[in-house]
């Protein structure tokens, strides 16, 4: 069920940072071909970190842990390729079929390999207006003892309610080098993080800390590249034009952030796109300063 590439099972054997990384991003979450561009870049960064990279996806059936060229080009370009969660597991693997991961089965996954640190752009969160449509990434995320770096939670959610749930989930969220939770392409949401760490070193104290008081996951947020953040009242009515078509056309369940923001970065000629790809590739560098650090304590423990 479980298949690691030969690089990644070696990097978790011998201590050696790892950042898992996801891929419904790569199938649902970006247009070709920045799609595959983006994947590969976030490839490069960690590796030039000096952590090795583990893209996690469904592949025949297959818990693929670390992809290889061929593997990530084909998930990719393939057509009608299934967005998993957590709950669909099960079904694709007995199914032999191929997908892309979101947080809550990447987190899942990733867990089972002990992999400890993973990056991605905005975890998903609970739905403006449908506040019963909450993302399995958030249960999942409480759940699993991970750092999620990421840039908050996707913008076109309801962020105070998210902020709510993860408190409720006794998910620590982290800003890294701010107090200002981030809204994905914004820098500021106007909300408070929970916590604050100064960096890398910073972030891999607590979170251990977090896993010795028995807890699960923790939100690192950390703000996206100024030069390509959009102020949020501009994103705001992008936002609203976007869900207001989504409940006009009734697109529900996993369609709705494909949908949204995808609609987002038409709206916004490209800028949302341009936001989302920078904070991925922000996500990425962090996370493998994080795991480096995780790494470097374990070393220094035995
Ligand atoms: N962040 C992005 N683009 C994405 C996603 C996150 O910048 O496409 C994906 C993640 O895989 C996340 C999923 O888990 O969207 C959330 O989907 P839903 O809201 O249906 O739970
Ligand atoms: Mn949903």
């Amino acid at each position: 069920m479980f298949r690691l590439s030969l690089e990644v099972s070696q990097a978790i054997l011998n201590g050696q940072p790892v950042v898992a990384l996801e891929s419904t991003v790569i199938t649902h979450g970006l247009p070709r071909p920045q799609n595959l561009e983006l994947a590969q870049a976030l490839e490069a960064i960690v590796r030039a970190e000096g952590a090795i990279p583990a893209t996690i996806a469904v592949i025949d059936g297959q818990l693929c842990v670390g992809l290889d060229a061929a593997q990530l080009e084909a998930l990719a370009n393939a057509p009608d390729v299934r967005k998993l969660s957590s709950r669909d597991l099960a079904a694709a693997v007995a199914q032999k079929a191929s997908g892309g991961t979101t947080v809550a089965a990447t987190l899942r996954i990733a867990a089972s390999a002990r992999i400890r640190v993973f990056a991605t752009g905005g975890i998903g969160g609970v739905h403006r207006g449908s506040h019963w449509d909450v993302s399995a990434d958030l249960p999942e995320l409480a759940r699993q003892p991970l750092v999620l770096v990421c840039a908050g939670a996707k913008a076109i959610l309801d962020l105070p309610a998210t902020l709510e749930q993860f408190e409720t989930l006794g998910v620590p969220v982290v800003g890294y080098g701010t107090n200002a939770y981030p809204a994905f392409y914004s820098v500021e949401s106007g909300l408070p993080t929970s916590d604050r760490v100064e960096d890398a070193a910073g972030a891999a104290a607590l979170a251990r800390t977090h896993w010795q008081l028995g807890g699960g996951g923790v939100l690192l947020a950390a703000p996206p590249p100024t030069e390509t953040a959009i102020p949020r009242d501009e994103v705001e009515a992008w936002i609203a034009q976007a869900q207001a078509e989504a409940d006009a056309q009734g697109v529900r369940g996993q369609a709705v952030s494909p949908f949204l923001l995808a609609r987002v970065a038409q709206l916004s000629g490209g800028r949302s796109l341009q936001a989302n790809l920078a904070l991925l590739k922000n996500n990425a560098r962090i996370a493998a300063g994080v795991a480096k650090e995780l790494a470097a304590e374990r070393t220094s423990q035995i």
